[in-house]
């Protein structure tokens, strides 16, 4: 079942860099509609614990260093087929081999600093979405 929702994060070298509204203005004129939102700094910990299924990963201590070293945006979106559609709207991990005109082109820097996160599966965008979210912090 699809749930139409996904879970992305505004990485904290697009913070850093003044790119948080353009991305989250990007977001809405996509047709995303906004059903939480929260502006917060992961914990070293905390980023762990996002990506532990990266674990074994050569990148994953780079990463979690990253994704701790300054404020990020959380958000659960909603469109049809939002986690296809939010995929094909931030582009390919490394933004190098993003298409023109998707967010990580537009916005980021490198394969680690690469601006957003999104959700790769309903499951996972359900996963996420609730690691960062209680119910009431909802909208439904
Ligand atoms: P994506 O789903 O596009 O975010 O990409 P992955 O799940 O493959 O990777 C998750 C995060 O790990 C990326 F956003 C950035 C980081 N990463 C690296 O730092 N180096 C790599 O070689 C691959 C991924």
């Amino acid at each position: 079942m699809t749930t139409n929702r996904t879970f992305t994060m505004i990485k904290p070298d697009a913070v850093k860099a003044g790119y948080m509204g353009a991305i989250l203005n990007d977001i809405i004129q996509a047709g995303f509609s906004v059903v939480a939102l929260k502006y917060t700094r992961l914990t070293p910990e905390i980023a762990g614990k996002f990506y532990a299924v990266h674990k074994e990963r050569p990148f994953y201590a780079d990463l979690v260093r990253f994704m701790s070293s300054g404020p990020i945006l959380a958000a659960i979106l909603e469109k049809e087929n939002a986690v296809a559609e939010y995929r094909k709207l931030i582009g390919a991990t490394d933004p190098q081999k993003a298409e023109e005109g998707t967010i990580r082109r537009k916005y980021a820097s490198s394969i680690q600093e690469n601006a957003v996160h999104g959700a790769d599966s309903d499951e996972n965008a359900q996963i996420e979405g609730s690691f960062f979210f209680s119910e009431f912090e909802r909208v439904s």
